[in-house]
């Protein structure tokens, strides 16, 4: 029976992919860890402990007394607070996949890697329709960088070590349980909170700005698929093009106002415009398609539908529309 380790189990992906992996192969066989303390579901669970991905004697340590043969790291600084210090951010992103790189080498009860890449690294002499899988990959953040730069080493220890790291590249990512932190696509997410809490929103990318946006459960079920998938069949070892809707400011709010009507936005860009500006608006995930059957369910209407339920629950809001 597989153990697993989630490095990263409090934030955005974590904390819904730890619920899902402990609905497959139990509670007990799915350790959750963060610098952090998760919500009490994640904490309550299953197993839960404090663990720093960049102490790599005390990560060693754990794979080892818990037997460990999966592990997720996603544990990263995200694309607008990496600008903030860059350095720090480098260091954070790249030790800390290097670790855990050298740990699926030397720990042989290690079969499989999981690690997200991002949209990120593709840049401003990409092409932007369509992103192909192979392309001209020049990111101009230092997100980007290192998310590149990680997947050359995801491909490097796979071809010289036949380490089994499976990665995907997301786009930005939207889902009421955890809030984001400090990326480019977060205005997908606050957009939703504010229209329920304060029926007006701000939004730090301007009004007709495409991303390729995604529903959280069609993320977490495209990641367990991948990490299901017989490695024969794969032919990515870097990372895989995922795609999911394109999608703008201007569009969520119109079907935000269908549920909340007088629904108010303003636009005032900011330093994340730059970044978004560098990013594709749409992604050809056809490989992901072919190699491991990647699709998604949900459109703009019934995520909307579901955000505006499920925040509203949350912070106990009933009077909508
Ligand atoms: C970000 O905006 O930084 C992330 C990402 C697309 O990787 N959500």
């Amino acid at each position: 029976m597989d153990r697993i380790l989630i490095i990263g189990a409090a934030g955005q992906i974590g904390s819904e992919l730890t619920v899902e992996l402990r609905k497959i192969y139990g509670n007990d066989h799915v350790f959750a860890t963060d610098i952090k303390e998760a919500s009490r579901d994640i904490m309550d669970g299953g197993p839960f402990q404090l663990l720093d991905v960049m102490d790599d004697k005390r990560l060693i340590h754990f794979i080892i007394r818990h037997k460990i043969t999966q592990i997720y790291h996603l544990a990263a600084v995200l694309s607008g607070n990496a600008e903030k210090l860059p350095l720090q951010a480098w260091h954070i992103n790249m030790d800390g996949l290097m670790n855990i790189l050298e740990v699926a080498k030397m720990v042989d009860e290690v079969k499989k890697v999981f690690w997200p890449s991002s949209i990120a690294v593709f840049g401003p002499t990409t092409p932007r329709l369509n992103t192909p899988q192979l392309t001209i990959m020049e990111p101009t953040t230092v997100y980007g960088v290192s998310k590149l730069a990680g997947e050359r080493w995801c491909e490097y220890y796979h071809k010289r070590y036949n380490i089994d790291v499976r990665s995907i590249r997301y786009p930005g990512l939207i889902s009421y349980k955890t809030e984001a932190g400090g990326g480019t696509t977060d205005y997908a997410v606050e957009i939703y909170y504010e229209a329920v809490r304060n029926g007006k929103y701000t939004s730090f990318l301007s009004a007709d700005t495409a991303l390729p946006l995604l529903f959280m459960p069609d993320a977490i079920k495209a990641t367990i698929d991948l990490m299901e998938t017989d490695r024969a069949k794969l032919t990515v070892h870097s990372a895989y093009n995922m795609g999911g809707m394109s999608i703008t400011p201007a569009q969520i709010h119109k079907a935000i106002c269908k549920h909340i009507p007088g629904f108010q936005i303003d636009y005032v860009p900011d330093f994340r415009q730059v970044i978004a500006e560098t990013w594709p608006q749409s992604i050809d995930d056809s490989v992901s398609a072919r190699d491991w059957g990647y699709s998604y369910r949900y459109d703009l209407e019934s995520i909307t539908e579901i955000m505006i339920e499920e925040i509203s629950k949350k912070l106990n809001i009933s009077a909508l529309g």
